[in-house]
């Protein structure tokens, strides 16, 4: 900079996208477009989400969302934003969004290639007590022919082509994984509203000291998780773990992801199939950790490999450094499951 405190050549996420599109001749510009879009969403949704005490935009609005939460005024806010911003964006032909039932089609003559999925505020039970919350994306590409239907929705986590997260936090970042073989941190610069890459190639530890995961649910987790979590407590050998749990999923992998060891939302005898949502919880989260060097499962099963069956389907994961996530893969063949 020059004393004035601006960077006159700041590597700003747009620009950084650009030199990712510029490697490939055949790219139309779409994906670019696509994540400007994403980030005009994430710049309003800050605003809101930083103003939400000033301008009592959260509290009830009186819906409530598929999954039966009350909604607050900033979910549908940040929801109707990132619709709006991927819509007229030209480049989407189908979105999944956690806060509607049903898959939302473009506008046929809106349409792109591309089907996003997203949880527009994460964490959101978290809004009053000013705890940090997050937006979540996966961008897959359309690959059948016809009209966008249900089944587009419905790819694996290997077809992502670009994932990530904006977490809300004491600033507000872009943690993403766009195709290449980085991941890549952009905080969010309010002097000059660009997102600017502050953390290039991010790599997880392939061994943490932080276990990440809600022990109310201790009384009604399976075998191998418990005795898992009891060998982080009191270990035969080396120092026990730290125990970290936020309560906001993007939070919680962030920090995962920046200091290493294991986050889970594991399966109990309550929900078999866990808390977390595969589509736009679990895959994307999972194509960042793994292509930062770490790994994600459900225990039996690699996240990324699983076929969706519905767009709001459930999935247990146990996700971060691939040492700590290989353990718990080995304690569920030791009890029998794999
Ligand atoms: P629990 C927040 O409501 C959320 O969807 C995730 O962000 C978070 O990881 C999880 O639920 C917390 O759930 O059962 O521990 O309160």
């Amino acid at each position: 900079s020059q004393g004035s405190g601006i960077d006159v050549d700041c590597m700003t996420l747009t620009r950084f996208v650009l030199a990712e599109q510029r490697k490939h001749p055949e790219a139309t510009g779409d994906l670019t477009q696509l994540i400007t879009a994403i980030c005009t969403a994430v710049k309003a949704t800050s605003s809101a989400v930083r103003k939400a005490g000033i301008a009592k935009l959260y509290g009830i609005a009186g819906t409530t969302n598929t999954t039966g939460d009350e909604q607050k005024k900033l979910d549908v806010l940040a929801n109707d934003l990132f619709i709006n911003m991927l819509k007229s964006s030209f480049t989407t032909c189908l979105l999944v969004s956690e806060e509607n039932e049903n898959c939302i089609e473009v506008e046929t003559e809106k349409q792109g290639k591309y089907i996003v999925m997203f949880d527009p505020l994460d964490g959101s039970s978290n809004i009053d007590c000013l705890v940090s919350i997050g937006t979540i994306f996966g961008i897959y590409r359309k690959t059948s022919d016809g009209p966008p239907s249900l089944k587009d929705a419905l790819q694996p986590g290997i077809e992502t082509v670009a994932a990530g997260y904006a977490l809300y936090g004491s600033a507000t970042m872009i943690v993403l994984a766009a195709g290449g073989s980085t991941v890549n941190g952009f905080m969010l610069d309010p002097a000059i509203g660009e997102f600017v890459l502050s953390e290039p190639n991010i790599r997880i530890k392939p061994r943490g000291k932080i276990y990440s995961l809600n022990e109310g649910y201790a009384a009604i987790w399976d075998e191998a998780t418990r005795e898992y979590i009891n060998s982080k407590k009191d270990p035969k050998c080396g120092k026990p773990y730290g125990a970290r749990y936020i309560g906001s999923m993007v939070a919680d992998v962030h920090r995962t992801l920046v200091y290493g060891g294991i986050f889970a939302y594991p399966a109990t005898s309550a929900n078999p199939k866990g808390k977390l949502r595969l589509l736009y919880e679990c895959n994307p989260m999972a194509y960042v950790i793994e292509k930062a060097g770490g790994m994600a499962t459900t225990g039996t099963q690699r996240i990324l490999d699983i076929v969706p069956e519905s767009i709001h389907q459930r999935s247990p994961i146990f996700m971060g450094s691939k040492e700590d996530v290989q353990d718990v893969i080995d304690m569920y063949k030791k009890h029998g499951k794999s």
